[in-house]
């Protein structure tokens, strides 16, 4: 059943001026109004999917521009209705009397995402889709596009559906138990229910793990550069950064704050984050640098560990390496200062920690493609980009995907207990609840609204 709501109109390219720009209407009437503005064709007689060059005109006749019209038919469109592009030339003034016209016509000005909202009630795609529309519209590199292109074919949302139905079905039965009072049936096939459960939750679990590369590719991979004082940080991340962004001093302890900036390397977006060196703290201001520091470590997703190849013994790694080893997150060893050992002390080194250490000169500004493309690499290895599977990128999914998780371990822990059929169901509904909201089968206005309010005008 598709709904052809009250035409709308907005700017659906970026506002500014530009080569050319096209003002979408959508709605009841969208082709039969514009054609009452257009002269060239009659719209109304027009295919779907076709394109027609021709003027629009002001009320006294007078052109407001040439403009090519593009008519598509409901549902063969973006919201399902009727829907005209009007491709008109790039200027503020000429959009505006567009508008204008349209409105006069019985138009309305498009709410923020409301076109993508009309989609999403037609039932073109489900609410994790019509988010990753404005994810794609938002994403500013490779892999947070790529994310959103996944999300947006179907992703996870499909698969999670056919689950759910068959979780409403057993509901239905379980409930069907309750009816029955004390008579002690049991129309609900408790191994097939467990099973069913358990292999939700096998679905779950990886998109759930996936949330903290999704938010990383949306927002760039938190990527904290420590090590001791005068190991060449600050150094270092203006090298990566091509730019004087830290204070660079042969004084230990030189930087005390956090700097941090972001930098794109091999289409994945990381946030490199320069650190207070880690050391006993001379004064009230270092220790509070320091605190900071292992702060951003314990935040971080990705850990460069920067040592002094000239000024470091094997032992004092050694030590410094388990340390890093034992935060438990993915990590780079960087031996800096190359430009100062010789082979035989980068031997010893590499030796002592025996694994694979990048050797640079920061100050020098060499091998630092290799530390790039070692960083990059990292971030793949241990990513669901990679393999193009779904990543979840949004709180809201997280949010959802994580209390079915949870409602569904309860009804486990139920079903092995021995709980009377109401607990369960109790469960189970919560469950199906979390499902619901996070497809958008169950909806809410405010929520809908909030989403949809996050869009922009003309999406
Ligand atoms: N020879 C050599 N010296 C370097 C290299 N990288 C950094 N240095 C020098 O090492 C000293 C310390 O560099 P910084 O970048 O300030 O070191 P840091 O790790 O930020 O130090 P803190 O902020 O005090 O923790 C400076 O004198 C740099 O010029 C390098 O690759 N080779
Ligand atoms: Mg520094």
């Amino acid at each position: 059943m598709i709904y052809q709501l009250e035409p709308i109109a907005a700017l659906a390219t970026a506002p500014g001026i530009g080569a050319i720009a096209v003002v979408r209407v959508s709605g009841e009437g969208a082709i039969s109004i514009t054609n009452q503005l257009f002269r060239g064709k009659d719209l109304t007689q027009q295919d779907s999917h076709t394109a027609h060059f021709g003027t629009l005109r002001n009320d006294d006749n007078s052109i407001i521009d040439e403009v090519l019209v593009t008519v598509f038919q409901t549902p063969k469109s973006f919201t399902k209705e009727d829907v005209v592009e009007i491709s008109c030339h790039g200027s503020e003034f000429i959009i505006q009397q567009i508008l204008r016209r349209l409105m006069q016509a019985g138009v309305r000005l498009a709410r923020p995402g409301e076109f993508t909202q009309r989609a999403f009630l037609n039932g073109q795609f489900d609410l994790v889709q019509a988010e990753a529309v404005a994810d794609l519209i938002a994403s500013d590199s490779d892999a947070s596009h790529r994310a959103a292109l996944t999300q947006l074919r179907g992703g996870f949302s499909k698969q999670l559906k056919e689950l759910r139905q068959q979780l409403i079905d057993f509901v239905a039965l379980v409930e069907l138990e309750l009816d029955f009072g004390e008579e002690d049936v049991e129309f609900a096939h408790r191994d097939k229910l467990r099973q069913l459960m358990l292999d939700i939750r096998r679905v779950l679990h990886p998109l759930i793990d996936s949330f903290s590369t999704g938010n990383a590719i949306k927002n760039g991979v938190p990527t904290v550069i420590i090590g001791k004082p005068n190991a060449g940080k600050s150094t270092l991340l203006n090298a990566l950064l091509n730019e004087e962004k830290a204070i660079v001093s042969d004084i230990p302890g030189t930087t005390r704050d956090i700097i941090e900036d972001e930098l794109f390397i091999d289409g994945i977006r990381f946030r490199l984050i320069d650190t207070a060196g880690l050391r006993q703290a001379t004064d009230q201001i270092e220790a509070i640098g320091i605190e900071r520091t292992q702060q951003r470590m314990r935040d971080a997703a990705l850990v460069v560990y920067l040592f002094d190849g000239k000024n470091i013994q094997p032992e004092e790694l050694q030590t410094a390496v388990d340390e890093v080893r034992s935060s438990g997150k993915p990590y780079l060893l960087v031996g800096n200062k190359l430009d100062a050992i010789d082979d035989r002390k980068r031997q010893v080194l590499e030796q002592t920690v025996g694994e694979q250490v990048v050797w640079i000169s920061a100050a020098k500004q060499t091998h630092l493609d290799e530390l790039k493309l070692a960083l990059s690499a990292r971030v793949r290895t241990d990513s669901a980009v990679q393999t193009g599977s779904a990543v979840v990128t949004n709180a809201r999914h997280h949010e959802h995907l994580i209390g079915t998780d949870s409602a569904l371990a309860r009804a486990i822990a139920g079903l092995d207990s021995g709980v009377t059929p109401d607990w369960l169901a109790m469960d189970l509904r919560v469950a199906l609840q979390h499902l619901g909201e996070l497809t958008g089968q169950i909806t809410t206005d405010n929520l809908l609204a909030s989403i949809f309010s996050k869009f922009c005008i003309g999406k």
